[in-house]
C-alpha cells in the first residue's frame, strides 16, 4: 500500500539509496531524522520501499566509559573490517549530544582516516531530548545504510543513562569494551551493562599497560562467569586489544562473527529481532503518547499544576497521574 503511494522522488531517493549513492543515502537519513511530523509520512514512505533490502548486516553495539578507546578502536576496526572487504556504516546514540556538542562528530578527527574511507560512512547522533526519540532515529538511519549495501553496522554509546540498553535494543552483538584498570574498574561498570555484554573486550593492551591488560581480562573474565549468561550458556568472551598497535582486531572480528553465527543457527537471533521490534513498536507508542501529551498547551497547565501538587505531598502522584490523565483525554 504505501509502495503505491510514495510519491515519484521517494522512489527515486529508495533506487539511489540502494544504488549506494552516498549524497542520497545522507538525505534519506536526514529525512528519516527530522522531527517534523510532516516528514513522517515520507519518511516512512521510504522506509517501506528500503525495507526488504535490510536485516542482512551484522548489527554491532560498542559501549564503553569515556576514554577507554571508542573512537580509536572503531577507526582500527573500521579499517579492518573494511580491508576485509566489508563495508561498514558507523552510528551513535547519544542523547546528551546537543549539549555536549556530540560524540561522534567531535571524535571525527580521530576517526580521520575512517571518515575518508569510501567502505565506511560516519553518522554523528541526531540530537534528540528524549532517549526514545534518538533511538529511533538510529534504528532508522541503520535501516537505510543496510539498504545502501552497508553490511556491518557499528552503533556507538557513549554510555549516558540508559543509551547502553537503547543500543543493546536494536544489534545483534553488544561489545563492552574496559580499560586496563583492574579491579577498581569492575566495580565502576554498572552490573545492568555488563549483563548486556556479548563480547568484553579490554583496551590499550600494549606498552606499560600491556601487564594490566592481562590481568583486567583475567578479572573480567572471572567475574563474568559468575553471572548468568545471556545467550547459548556460555559466558561474553574476553579479549585484549591494542588499537594503536593493531593487535587483537583480527580476533574481535572473528569472535563477532562466530558469535552471530551461532546465534543464527541456534535460532536466537530471529527470536532477538522479533522481541527488538516488539519493543521498538511499544516505545514508539510511549514516545508519540508522550508527545502528544507534551505538544497540547492546555494539557500543560494542568500537568504543571498536578506535578507540583505532587511535589509538595497535597496529592498523592499515582493519584495526581490519573487525574491529569483523564482530564487529558477529556479534554
Ligand atoms: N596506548 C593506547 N592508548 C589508546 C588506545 N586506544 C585509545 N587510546 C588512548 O586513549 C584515549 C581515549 O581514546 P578515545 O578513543 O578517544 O576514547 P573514547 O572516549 O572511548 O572514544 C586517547 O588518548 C587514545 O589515544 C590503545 O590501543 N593503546
Ligand atoms: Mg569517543
Amino acid at each position: 500500500m504505501a509502495r503505491a503511494r510514495a510519491s515519484q522522488d521517494i522512489h527515486q531517493t529508495a533506487e539511489q539509496v540502494r544504488a549506494g549513492d552516498r549524497r542520497a543515502l545522507a538525505r534519506a537519513i536526514t529525512l528519516v531524522e527530522s522531527a517534523r511530523p510532516s516528514d513522517r509520512p515520507r519518511a516512512e514512505d521510504l522506509l517501506n520501499l528500503l525495507l526488504p533490502d535490510t536485516g542482512r548486516a551484522i548489527r554491532i553495539g560498542i559501549s564503553g566509559a569515556p576514554g577507554v578507546g571508542k573512537s580509536t578502536f572503531i577507526e582500527a576496526f573500521g579499517a579492518y573490517v573494511t580491508g576485509e572487504g566489508h563495508r561498514l556504516a558507523v552510528l551513535a546514540i547519544d542523547p546528551s549530544s546537543r549539549r555536549s556538542g556530540g560524540s561522534i562528530l567531535g571524535d571525527k578527527t580521530r576517526m580521520e582516516s575512517l571518515a575518508r574511507n569510501p567502505g565506511a560512512f560516519i553518522r554523528p547522533s541526531p540530537a534528540g531530548t528524549t532517549l526514545g526519540g534518538v533511538a529511533r532515529r538510529t534504528r532508522e538511519a541503520m535501516l537505510v545504510t543496510e539498504a545502501a549495501g552497508f553490511d556491518v553496522v557499528l552503533v556507538e554509546t557513549v554510555g549516558v543513562g540508559q543509551s547502553e540498553t537503547a543500543v543493546a535494543d536494536m544489534v545483534d552483538v553488544f561489545v563492552l569494551l574496559i580499560s586496563p584498570g583492574g579491579g577498581d574498574e569492575l566495580q565502576g561498570i554498572k552490573r545492568g551493562v555488563m549483563e548486556l555484554a556479548d563480547i568484553v573486550i579490554v583496551t590499550k593492551a600494549d606498552g606499560v599497560l600491556k601487564e594490566a591488560a592481562v590481568r583486567a581480562a583475567a578479572d573480567y573474565a572471572h567475574a563474568l562467569h559468575m553471572m548468568r549468561p545471556k545467550y547459548s550458556g556460555s559466558a561474553p568472551q574476553v579479549l585484549q586489544v591494542s588499537s594503536v598497535e593493531g593487535r587483537g582486531l583480527a580476533e574481535a572480528w572473528s569472535a563477532i562473527q562466530s558469535l552471530r553465527e551461532t546465534f543464527v543457527s541456534s535460532g536466537e537471533l530471529s527470536t532477538l529481532r522479533a522481541t527488538q521490534l516488539r519493543r521498538w513498536f511499544w516505545s514508539e507508542v510511549h514516545e508519540a503518547l508522550l508527545e502528544e501529551v507534551q505538544s497540547s498547551t492546555a494539557a500543560r497547565s494542568e500537568a504543571e499544576r498536578l506535578e507540583a501538587a505532587a511535589g509538595s505531598g497535597e496529592a498523592l502522584p499515582s493519584a495526581a497521574a490519573r487525574e491529569f490523565l483523564a482530564r487529558f483525554r477529556g479534554s
